[in-house]
């Protein structure tokens, strides 16, 4: 059962000034929070509540009747994993295996970059945008409102959220200047390594997120 909230990796403070402690605040503990307890809510009525939140994920991907489910659940798992994807004085050029696979699946960090950053700003709407492992390539994507690479069979390695709620209070309508300020300075290419290197041992990619987040006091 890993439908519960987990801390912030950092206090609310620590990813200013491209993210404000007010934002940090009311993403993670009113937002991230209603979809955990949301997702909670309707996987008890269920009885799936006891069931990993991947797994969750992954069954109602493609049931409309349990549409509402999907989005809550998919939504505290993608908030979790987007926490984890920032760390303060992060970002710039990426180090170890992913800075590897960067240069020879993407062509470089700068065209990673900016593939990146193109997809943060061109989703139209709310949604995400992600690095992730599609089958043995890094791809750069982009999904809709909840939506998941876990859906879609592939392995997230980071995840920027670009609904307005993530960063309206610090940057209004400039979301390229947000997708700008994490990108440079809070992307956690340790996050992206580990997540990389457990994809290879094929474990689960949320169950030591969750474990960590849930351990963690702080820096
Ligand atoms: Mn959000």
């Amino acid at each position: 059962m890993n439908l519960t909230l987990p801390m912030l990796p950092y206090p609310d403070d620590a990813l200013e000034p491209h993210i404000s402690r007010a934002t940090l605040k009311i993403h993670h503990g009113k937002h991230h929070r209603a979809y955990v307890e949301k997702a909670k809510a309707l996987a008890k009525e269920l009885r799936l509540d006891d069931q990993p939140l991947e797994w969750i994920i992954q069954q109602t991907a493609k049931e409309d009747r349990h549409r509402a489910l999907f989005n809550n659940a998919a939504q505290a798992w993608n908030h979790a994993f987007y926490w984890r994807s920032l760390v303060p004085n992060g970002g710039g050029a990426p180090t170890g295996e992913i800075g590897k696979r960067i240069d020879s699946d993407l062509g470089g960090y700068d065209t990673f970059a900016q593939q990146f950053a193109d997809a943060a700003v061109g989703q139209f709407g709310s949604g995400w945008a992600w690095l992730v492992l599609d089958g043995d390539k890094l791809r750069v994507t982009a999904t809709s409102n909840a939506d998941t690479p876990l859906a879609h069979g592939q392995t997230p390695l980071l995840g920027i959220d670009v609904w307005e709620h993530a960063y309206y209070l610090d940057y209004q309508n400039r979301r390229a200047d947000y997708a700008a300020g994490v990108i440079e300075h809070l992307i956690n290419w340790d996050f992206a390594n580990r997540n990389l290197s457990r994809r290879k041992a094929s474990a689960s990619v949320l169950q030591p997120l969750v474990e960590g987040a849930r351990t963690s006091t702080g820096l």
